[in-house]
């Protein structure tokens, strides 16, 4: 018996390259984003992966996700992202409602609608992709560490409603990610400054350093939680610690 993974926000970035591992490592992956056209061509690519259009902000979009699948057995809350640098004085409310919007309440619908066949699967994994702006603050990621710290507190707060029940509840938050699309959506398609972010890093961590950490998490035996996995590049120690060469 094959198992089914779905993977939200899969169309770039980490969700992408964590829809290509899980396939790689035999399941079967139901890759989920807005993005239809670039789903259909990770799918054309890669047999075990089914393209399902998906907008997490959107309840119907939601429920026909689910009914559309025979089982679950790993759900990756991907779908997320940062918008706005701006200091809390300046904070854009339409921008920290979209953040929250996505991260914390997208996560809450797919994971409502997903649960029901986690549970039935008898050895789900739910899965996080938090950050480590769920855990700490920094001068203005107000909105997005905001709506991190909610994310992660969602993910604590269900691993303790759900102890009892053959659903391992696991958090990955990364750090320094250089990913296509992360910074520049923050910045609003502003690339030299989404350039600057990771300028001068040695080595940023790619989107597959994520992936391989989410398979590892996913791949432990039925019975190991990894809780919380923190992972960021060795040139990250903390967030304002950076080391930068130029
Ligand atoms: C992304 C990491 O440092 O931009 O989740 O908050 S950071």
């Amino acid at each position: 018996m094959r198992r089914t993974a779905v993977v939200t926000g899969a169309s770039s970035g980490i969700g992408e390259a964590t829809a290509r591992r899980l396939a790689a490592e035999g399941y079967d992956v139901v890759a989920a984003a807005r993005r239809r056209e670039r789903l259909d061509k990770l799918a054309a690519e890669i047999p075990a992966i089914r393209p399902a259009t998906l907008d997490v902000t959107s309840d119907e979009s939601v429920a026909e996700l689910a009914a559309s699948l025979d089982r679950c057995d790993v759900l990756v809350n991907n779908a997320g992202g940062a918008v706005g640098l701006e200091p809390v004085s300046g904070g854009l409310v339409d921008d920290w409602r979209q953040m929250y919007e996505v991260n914390v309440l997208g996560s809450l619908r797919v994971t409502k609608a997903l649960l029901p066949k986690l549970i039935e699967s008898g050895d789900g994994v739910l899965l996080m992709l938090t950050s480590t702006a769920g855990f700490t603050s920094y001068e203005g990621g107000g909105g997005y560490t905001a709506a991190k710290h909610g994310q992660t507190s969602m993910t604590e707060t269900l691993r303790l409603e759900l102890c009892g029940e053959p659903v391992r509840v696991v958090e990955v938050a990364p750090g320094m990610v250089q990913t296509e699309e992360f910074a520049l959506t923050r910045f609003r398609g502003d690339a030299e400054r989404a350039q600057k972010v990771y300028q001068g890093v040695p080595d940023p961590l790619t989107a597959d350093d994520v992936a391989d950490a989410i398979a590892w998490c996913v791949t432990r035996p039925a019975h190991v939680n990894v809780d919380r996995l923190v992972i960021r590049p060795r040139a990250q120690a903390a967030q304002h610690k950076v080391h930068r060469v130029s």
